[in-house]
C-alpha cells in the first residue's frame, strides 16, 4: 500500500462492563507491529494515543465515552485528512463512534462513508433499549444517528452512515430493541448462520461490494468478539460460535489494498482475559498484517506449509 499506515491507540474500557480492554492498545503496541510493517516495505508510524478520562466515570459510563468521543474523531480525521491509513486500535466498541465520525468528516467533501460492521452483537442499542446501559452496546446506533446527541452530532451533524451503506457480519447475541432499529432501517445484517453456510470470504466479498455501491470511501471495524473464543479467548463478552480466526484471516487479506478501503479498526482485545501464550493479541497483530500486506505477507505460512 502506498499510504502510510497510522496506528491510533484508543485507551477507553470505561464504556463496557468490565474495564479490561483499555489496556488492549498497548498489549498491541508492545508487539511490534510497526517494525514488523517496516521490516516487510510498509511505511507506518504511531499516531496518538487518546485515553478516556476515568475521573468521568462519577457521572456514568455515558459520560466518559461523551468526553472519549470528540477526541478520537479530532484523531482519526487527522490521519484521514492526511491521506494516512488509519488503524485504530480498541478499547471496548464504544470507541467506533469517534473514529469513524472522524474518517467520515475527512471525507465528508468527496462524499458517503460506508462500514463494515464484524462483531458477534449488533451494537445499536440507544439509551432507551439498553437494560445494562453500556455505551459499547450502542455505537452503531449512534453512527446512524440514534441516541444520545452528544454521540451523534460529532462535528455538529448526524448520521455518519447512512443504513444502505452499513453491513454487519457475524451477529450471533442480541436483544429485540437493537434488531428492531436495524430492521426498522433496512441494514443488511449477514447473522451467523449465513456466514456459516456462505463462508466468511463469500460474505466479505458481498459486504465490500455492498459499502463501495454510492460512497466516496468504506471502512471495517472488526470486534474479536465475532471470532470464535477458540481462538480469540481474551475479549469481554465471548460468545460460543463464531468465525474461525483462519477463515477471518483469510477473508480480510489485503482489504487495505481494496478500491476505496480507508481505515480499519479493531477491538474489544481484554488482554487481562487472554492466555499466558497472549493468543488474542497475537491474533490481532496477524488479522493487521493481513490487511495491510496482504498476498506478501500470505506466501510466508503456504510455502512453509507446502
Ligand atoms: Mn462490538
Amino acid at each position: 500500500m502506498t499510504k502510510t499506515v497510522e496506528f491510533i491507540s484508543a485507551e477507553i474500557g470505561e464504556g463496557a462492563q468490565q474495564m479490561g480492554c483499555k489496556f488492549g492498545p498497548a498489549r498491541l503496541r508492545a508487539m511490534g507491529l510497526v517494525a514488523r510493517l517496516r521490516t516487510a516495505g510498509q511505511a507506518a508510524q504511531w499516531g496518538p494515543t487518546v485515553t478516556a478520562h476515568d475521573e468521568l466515570l462519577e457521572h456514568g459510563k455515558l459520560a466518559v465515552v461523551q468526553g472519549f468521543t470528540p477526541e478520537l474523531a479530532d484523531a482519526s480525521h487527522a490521519a484521514a485528512a492526511a491521506r494516512r491509513f488509519p488503524i485504530v486500535l480498541g478499547g471496548d466498541h464504544s470507541c467506533a463512534i469517534g473514529t469513524w465520525s472522524g474518517i467520515a468528516q475527512a471525507i465528508r467533501p468527496q462524499g458517503a462513508l460506508g462500514l463494515i460492521w464484524i462483531d458477534a452483537h449488533l451494537d445499536s442499542h440507544t439509551p432507551d433499549t439498553s437494560e445494562s446501559g453500556a455505551p459499547h452496546g450502542m455505537p452503531l446506533a449512534a453512527l446512524l444517528g440514534h441516541g444520545d446527541p452528544q454521540l451523534t452530532d460529532v462535528f455538529g451533524w448526524r448520521a455518519k452512515l447512512a443504513p444502505e451503506h452499513v453491513v454487519v457480519i457475524g451477529a450471533r447475541s442480541y436483544e429485540p430493541g437493537e434488531q428492531a432499529l436495524l430492521e426498522r432501517l433496512g441494514v443488511r445484517v449477514m447473522y451467523m448462520p449465513e456466514v456459516t453456510q456462505r463462508g466468511m470470504a463469500t460474505c466479505m466479498a458481498e459486504a465490500i461490494e455492498r459499502v463501495s455501491r454510492g460512497t466516496a470511501g468504506w471502512g471495517v471495524t472488526l470486534d474479536l468478539d465475532a471470532i470464535d473464543p477458540a481462538d480469540a479467548p481474551g475479549v469481554g463478552s465471548p460468545e460460543l460460535g463464531g468465525i474461525p480466526a483462519a477463515e477471518m484471516l483469510e477473508a480480510l487479506r489485503g482489504l487495505a489494498d481494496q478500491p476505496g478501503c480507508a481505515g480499519f479498526e479493531l477491538v474489544e482485545l481484554n488482554p487481562t482475559l487472554d492466555d499466558a501464550q497472549h493468543t488474542s493479541a497475537r491474533l490481532c497483530r496477524s488479522l493487521i498484517e493481513e490487511v495491510i500486506l496482504g498476498e506478501a505477507h500470505s506466501r510466508v505460512p503456504i510455502r512453509q506449509a507446502a
